[in-house]
């Protein structure tokens, strides 16, 4: 492993802007070396116009945003912090499986190069249980109609000291030796496209079909779980599943209840 943080490469600029559509199809990738939030300047890309695919990484990203105001933190060097600009053909009320699909998507990637991976419902992709990676999706009005910017940020090369939460992990920790951040961006991104076209060609059956592997990879089915939501009220109970809709259903006091993850503001195991 690299053991002065300004020795990392940067990333493969020119590998990354020059990929053909026969490596991904319909992804354009623009790197830039520094940027307060890549969710932030992927939504104002969408805003003057861009196409669904654009992909904006940036090298180091200094005041990375996670959900409810939360923050997502990365030193140089070490991580992959990336947003997408989609324009999903499918219903706006399909939108809510981006989230899932994205991790679900990212955790195959994972998977693929070995490393036992599993989602937590709604946005976090886990190695054991730390967080190896999050995802923030935004939903924006553009003058071309709606668009979703899905932001993701995947630890790949920290080190233990340099992990910015107790709660978080990377891709080196886990592997004992630092991945190329430019193949591992490169990777995932070929999965997640794979995934979004699956998706948005399905048809009626797609939800059905997304809820059940995603089920599957999913940690949070099967334990009892809190659910905070955004009104101070708290759902407990054993998450017995998804349902079509990508939301997490708690058997709680209830009988199932339906959770959407726009609506939660931590979902936590009973027993951590
Ligand atoms: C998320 O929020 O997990 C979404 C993170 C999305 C980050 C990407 S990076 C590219 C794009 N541009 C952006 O500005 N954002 C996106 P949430 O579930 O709210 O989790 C945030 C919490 O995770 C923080 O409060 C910390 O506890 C923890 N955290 C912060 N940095 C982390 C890291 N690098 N690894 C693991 N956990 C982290």
């Amino acid at each position: 492993m690299t053991s002065d943080p300004a020795a990392r490469p940067p990333l493969d600029k020119s590998r990354l802007t020059s990929i053909g559509s026969d490596e991904i199809p319909d992804v354009t990738i623009e790197v830039v070396d520094s940027a307060p939030s890549t969710n932030a300047l992927a939504v104002q890309r969408a805003q003057e116009g861009a196409p669904d695919g654009l992909v904006i990484v940036a090298d180091h990203q200094s005041a990375g945003r996670g959900r409810l105001d939360r923050t997502w933190e990365t030193p140089r060097g070490t991580a992959l912090t990336f947003s997408l600009v989609l324009r999903p053909a499918v219903p706006t009320r399909s939108w809510p499986w981006l989230p899932l699909l994205t991790g679900y998507a990212v955790a195959k990637a994972l998977t693929a190069q070995g490393y036992e991976v599993g989602v937590k419902w709604p946005n976090d992709v886990l190695i054991g249980d730390k967080k190896v990676a999050g995802i923030l999706i935004e939903r924006i009005e553009t003058s071309e109609g709606p668009a979703a910017v899905i932001g993701v940020g995947l630890n790949v090369g920290m080190r233990a000291d340099e992990l910015p939460v107790p709660t978080a992990t990377s891709l080196a920790i886990e592997s004992g030796s630092e991945p190329d951040r430019t193949s591992v961006l490169l990777s995932v991104l070929s999965t997640l496209r794979e995934a979004y076209d699956a998706w948005q060609a399905g048809g009626d059956h797609t939800g059905l079909r997304l809820a059940q592997s995603y089920a599957s990879a999913c940690v949070t089915v099967g334990q009892d779980v809190r659910v905070d939501l955004p009104d101070g009220s708290v759902l407990t109970g054993r998450a017995s599943g998804i349902d079509p809709g990508g939301r997490l259903v708690v058997d709680g006091p209830e009988g199932p209840t339906p959770v959407a993850a726009g609506d939660v503001v931590h979902v936590r195991a009973l027993d951590q």
